[in-house]
């Protein structure tokens, strides 16, 4: 498989077996979004319904494309059982290297088009993912172009948007994002409404770029290029300039108001928690959605353990390396954990101890802080091995000296479910980091040792012991 398109994926997930297709009918409102959940709560498979109510056979929907690690493997084009270490390798690496789009003149994407007043969302089979939600929601999984007001810089970011009527879509890109910055700082102040693409079922590669995280004005589309190893096809939207994978499934075209807003959310999510009620967020218009002839739309059924707990934690902790290194904190490695909703970084380093975890707190809160705990372990703690993580935070972390509480004003996660209220409206909150290495002044004698058999036994022991376990074939 050469990550070509959606549909290549999910031939290659199929093979590796990490895929279940459904014939018999489902329901949008919240059945198929249901067994995209339970899936991503027992590390199952991804889904494809091709058989939607309400709907013609040939609109189907697939369930949280990447929700395993697995699945973010073959999406790379890896083997689905590379070891996790290796594949944050393979992703740092592939981060690197940027691939230019190529600009094409036809695309799958363009088989059907519908413009003007013959556009109406409720045609696509757009799911209730949950109950409660305010409504539809459209690029739960998707790819959301975008262009600066003033400059050449084009965004792709991955934001949730929610059916108001047949031709409105409210959304919710945060103020802080880029498309959020875009809108806020470039169109708003001019009066301009602002062209976007929805784009859905493209690439693996580009949605994992549009949801890294990644410096402002930088091109997403390259990033996704260097991370599949192949440029990727762009083509011209049909109402705007704005350029668009064109081996989409499907692609949404609007045009966001400078000067309405509109009701969206609540909605289930990443942190695993509906948090917050309905309110006031971006308002677009569609003016065309173009589709292929059998169309598949895509969704995340976020909360607990979905797409972001992959892709967002991989990039985020790469981002994280690469940022502590920046600021000369001793590090070696950074690991996010799937279950903590992208809220817990483990972090280890060369050298420990108070004054190193304060330096963390204090470059991990600088700007967005997102992450409210931070653990840090010395490096002989593999932190992509929980059991190993946990027994070191839970005995070497010191309950007073080793807790470093970092708080701020109005940049915390609004949807940290621990937040107040009045801590969301605010976006006041506070990270922690849990110092759980041996203080670097203690000496060697009396630090305590690790009752395992790679730090109590003798190098020889080590390997008698291993070969005396194989050879009785445990
Ligand atoms: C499934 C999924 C849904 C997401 N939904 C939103 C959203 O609705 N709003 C938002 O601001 N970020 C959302 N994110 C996170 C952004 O995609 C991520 O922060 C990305 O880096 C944004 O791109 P940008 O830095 O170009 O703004 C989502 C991520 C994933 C994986
Ligand atoms: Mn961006």
């Amino acid at each position: 498989m050469d990550n070509k398109d959606f549909r290549s994926f999910l031939a290659a997930i199929d093979a590796s077996g990490d895929l279940v297709q459904i014939d018999d009918e489902v329901d949008w409102d919240q059945e198929l979004s249901g067994i995209g959940r339970l899936s991503c709560e027992k590390d199952g498979p991804a889904f494809l319904f091709n058989n939607v109510r309400d709907y013609a056979p040939e609109w189907r929907v697939a369930t949280n494309p990447i929700a395993t690690w697995r699945r973010l493997a073959v999406a790379l084009n890896l083997s689905a059982d590379i070891p996790l270490r290796e594949l944050y390798q393979v992703y740092a690496e592939r981060e690197k290297v940027m691939i230019p789009p190529k600009v094409v003149s036809d695309g799958p994407c363009k088989e059907v088009k519908i413009t003007g007043g013959d556009v109406n969302l409720f045609d696509l089979p757009v799911p209730m993912v949950h109950e409660g939600d305010g409504g539809r929601y459209l690029g739960t999984w998707d790819l959301v172009v975008s262009k600066d007001s003033d400059s050449d810089w084009v965004n792709w970011g991955m934001y949730r948007f929610m059916i108001h009527n047949e031709h409105i879509l409210t959304g919710y890109p945060r103020p802080t994002s880029h498309l959020g910055k875009m809108l806020l700082d470039g169109y708003v102040p001019k009066n301009r409404p602002m062209p976007i693409a929805i784009v859905i079922g493209a690439d693996l590669p580009s949605h994992i770029a549009a949801a890294a995280t990644f410096r402002i004005t930088g091109n997403e589309a390259e990033l996704a290029g260097g991370l599949g190893g192949r440029p990727i096809d762009l083509i011209k939207c049909e109402t705007s300039d704005l350029l668009v994978p064109a081996s989409a499934e499907i692609v949404v075209e609007a045009e966001v108001y400078p000067d309405r807003i509109a009701q969206e959310g609540p909605y289930g999510e990443y942190p695993g928690y509906r948090s917050g009620e309905m309110g006031n967020s971006l308002c677009a218009r569609v003016t065309a959605i173009t589709h292929r002839r059998d169309p598949i739309l895509t969704l995340d059924t976020t909360g607990f353990k979905d797409s972001s707990a992959t892709t967002t934690s991989i990039s985020g902790a790469i981002a994280i390396k690469r940022r502590l290194e920046k600021h000369g904190v001793p590090v070696v490695d950074v690991y996010i954990p799937p279950e903590s909703g992208v809220h817990l970084a483990v972090v280890s380093v060369k050298r420990g101890g108070s004054e190193i975890a304060q330096k963390v707190v204090e470059i991990l809160t600088a700007r967005r802080a997102l992450l409210s705990k931070i653990i840090i372990v010395d490096e002989d703690v593999d932190v992509f091995n929980m059991s190993a993580v946990i027994h070191a935070f839970a005995t070497k972390c010191h309950p007073d000296r080793g807790t470093h509480i970092h708080r701020y004003e109005g940049r915390a996660n609004a949807l940290t479910p621990a937040y107040s209220l009045d801590e969301r409206v605010s976006h006041s909150g506070a990270t922690v980091a849990f110092d759980s290495t041996w203080p670097p002044d203690w000496p060697r004698e009396t630090t305590p040792i690790r009752a395992t058999l790679d730090s109590m036994y003798s190098p020889e022991i080590q390997k008698l012991v291993t070969e005396r376990y194989k050879l009785l074939g445990l």
